[in-house]
């Protein structure tokens, strides 16, 4: 095979920023599947550029002039981005392909800007590509696994592109880490609810920690693991394993109902520094968080007792909601989410909007069914700046006044205050007063009043929101234009809409295509033409 000059980009950022807290943060959100990319590339004998894109780099520099094939790693927010670098270094000559969460959620909108749109993605699929490697113009060949790869290469392969990414970290340095894909748990909205679990090799991980106390004092690491910790005593085994107590600081996003007072010892005499659990809604989903069929108040309360607990062994917790399920109506919702923040005023409370995205979840289809799905640019789902989901028991003014009362009451100096004086250490005490008073907090009340008063004074937006009409509001435009700087001129045109109910109708074409026999199968590839 002729050697390719190859190039991987990982887009951590949605396009070009000057600010202080990306800046600070954003090599420390790297993705794990783009450095597993450019190592399978390298093992298979091609040259790798690998750049992670964090907002600051010159993303056409940084590539050499003369690329043949260059991977993407996306969300869905950093699709529009995505589309005008694909559509630049096409016109430079290059085979492009997106692979991460805005290929998995919409592969038929990405191919039409991509030569390959990836779903599941092992070493069979890349060095499928890789002797490929031509043109699928105007439409992109998708290619999935079957399933995900039952093995990753770990830190120590992967640590020539994690360094350089890190480099640019100025104080924190997160090393990413995983040890399991898909979950055992099946909330009705998540990408991994009907994805098996699947632990990785307990022992590649033990290594990896071993190899990365020889690069750090104090190692830090962020694990990806959809939901950390399901196989509890092999992590916690393979951690005491690799080196005495206490040698590393960790994160991870890990359900309330794996959190209990045991598990949380053991947690704490490793390190664990920071949790992220997820408890949603006061209504919905009480397996995740243990509270079986309880809900409303009393769930307020049980949940709020478990993060006071969580505290005394965790320094730092932020406990996940969505905000707009369907099981929500009235006030009751957001004022519990209050009562929340008053019985555990430790934590930090994240709020989501409901978004759909795309083939995520089967959950999207009814929405979709439904007509409830409004066709907000990707670049704006990362679900705060636009819900893409109508609510189905509020109306949109309704909804959004009752999202500014909760966000400003959560992120008040009184409440502020509440949870300087509730948070143990230096570091997560100003890490939450920094991101109250930062774009998170402050921001986002500002950027939802604005959207709630232009409800009012802006036709056009409010028509949009009303699904009378699918044209963009102009506010939304000029975001995206300032949001892209010098990358707007390379959108290819049409590139800012998408069909909203692209899932639904591909249910119809898939069957349509397996009964034409459309699937081409190997033993490990199943590669769909559209
Ligand atoms: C870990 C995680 C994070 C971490 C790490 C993020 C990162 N850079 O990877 C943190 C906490 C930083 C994070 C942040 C956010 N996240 Co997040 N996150 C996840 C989580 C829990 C696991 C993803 C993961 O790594 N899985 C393990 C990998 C190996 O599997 P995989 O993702 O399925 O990838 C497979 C393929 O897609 C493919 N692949 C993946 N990447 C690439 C890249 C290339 C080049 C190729 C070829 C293939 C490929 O190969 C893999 C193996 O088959 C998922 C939820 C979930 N349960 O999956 C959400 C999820 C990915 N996050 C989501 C969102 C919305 C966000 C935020 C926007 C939230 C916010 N408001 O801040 C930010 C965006 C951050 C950013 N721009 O980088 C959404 C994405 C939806 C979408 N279509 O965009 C998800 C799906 C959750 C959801 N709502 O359902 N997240
Ligand atoms: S527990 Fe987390 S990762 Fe698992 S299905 Fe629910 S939301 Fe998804």
């Amino acid at each position: 095979m002729q050697k390719l000059r190859v190039g991987v980009i990982d887009l951590v950022a949605k396009g070009p920023t000057r600010s202080l807290f990306p800046r600070i943060m954003n090599a420390n959100l790297a993705s794990i599947m783009p450095q597993v990319i450019a190592l399978w590339c390298e093992q298979e004998g091609h040259d790798v550029t690998f750049v992670c894109y964090t907002g600051f780099e010159d993303l056409v520099k940084e590539l050499p002039d003369n690329v043949d094939l260059v991977f993407i790693g996306a969300f869905t927010e950093a699709a529009q981005l995505s589309y005008a670098l694909s559509n630049l270094l096409r016109s430079k000559g290059a085979i492009t392909a997106i692979g991460g969460p805005h290929a998995r959620c919409y592969p038929q909108d990405a191919l039409n800007y991509f030569d390959y749109v990836l779903g599941f993605t092992d070493k069979a699929v890349i060095s499928d590509i890789l002797q490929d490697c031509s043109q699928h113009r105007p439409v992109g060949r998708y290619i999935t696994a079957k399933q995900q790869p039952a093995a990753l290469p770990g830190v120590r392969e992967r640590w020539k592109f994690i360094e350089p990414t890190l480099r640019k970290a100025p104080f924190i340095k997160m090393v990413p880490m995983i040890g399991s894909l898909g979950c055992p748990y099946t909330c009705s909205f998540c990408i991994d609810s009907v994805i098996p679990y699947q632990p990785l090799d307990f022992d590649v991980m033990r290594e990896d920690l071993q190899f990365l106390l020889q690069k750090f004092k104090r190692p830090l690491i962020g694990w990806h693991d959809p939901n950390f910790g399901v196989r509890f005593d092999d992590y916690m085994n393979a951690i005491e394993e690799a080196a005495p107590p206490d040698s590393f600081d960790f994160i991870a996003e890990s359900s309330l109902s794996l959190l209990s007072e045991s598990h949380l010892k053991r947690l704490k005499q490793n390190g664990f520094k920071a949790l992220l659990p997820g408890i949603e809604s006061w209504y919905d989903l009480g397996g995740k968080s243990k509270t079986g069929k309880m809900k409303g108040m009393s769930k307020v309360e049980q949940v709020s007792d478990h993060v006071n607990m969580i505290l005394r062994y965790i320094p730092y917790i932020q406990t996940n909601f969505v905000l707009g399920l369907d099981t929500d109506e009235g006030a009751e919702p957001f004022e519990l989410t209050k009562r929340f923040v008053d019985l555990a005023p430790g934590a930090f409370p994240g709020y989501s909007l409901l978004s759909a995205f795309g083939q995520a979840a089967p959950l999207n289809l009814e929405y979709q069914r439904a007509e409830r799905i409004l066709p907000f640019p990707f670049h704006f789902l990362n679900n705060n700046q636009a819900m893409n989901v109508k609510p189905k028991n509020y109306s949109w003014t309704d909804f959004y006044e009752r999202v500014i009362d909760l966000t400003s009451y959560t992120y008040s100096w009184r409440a502020i205050t509440k949870r300087f004086r509730a948070t143990r250490g230096m570091i997560p005490r100003w890490m939450n007063v920094v991101r109250a008073v930062s774009s998170e907090g402050f921001g986002r009340i500002k950027y939802h009043t604005e959207v709630r008063r232009r409800l009012d004074s802006d036709r056009q937006l409010r028509r949009y929101f009303e699904q009378e009409t699918s044209e963009l509001p102009q506010f939304y435009l000029d975001q995206a234009r300032k949001d892209l700087g010098s990358l707007w001129e390379w959108l290819p045109e049409g590139a800012m809409r998408h069909d909203p109910n692209a899932y639904l109708k591909s249910m119809g074409a898939e069957r349509h295509l397996s009964s034409d026999q459309g699937y081409e199968s190997g033993p490990e590839i199943i590669s769909l033409r559209l």
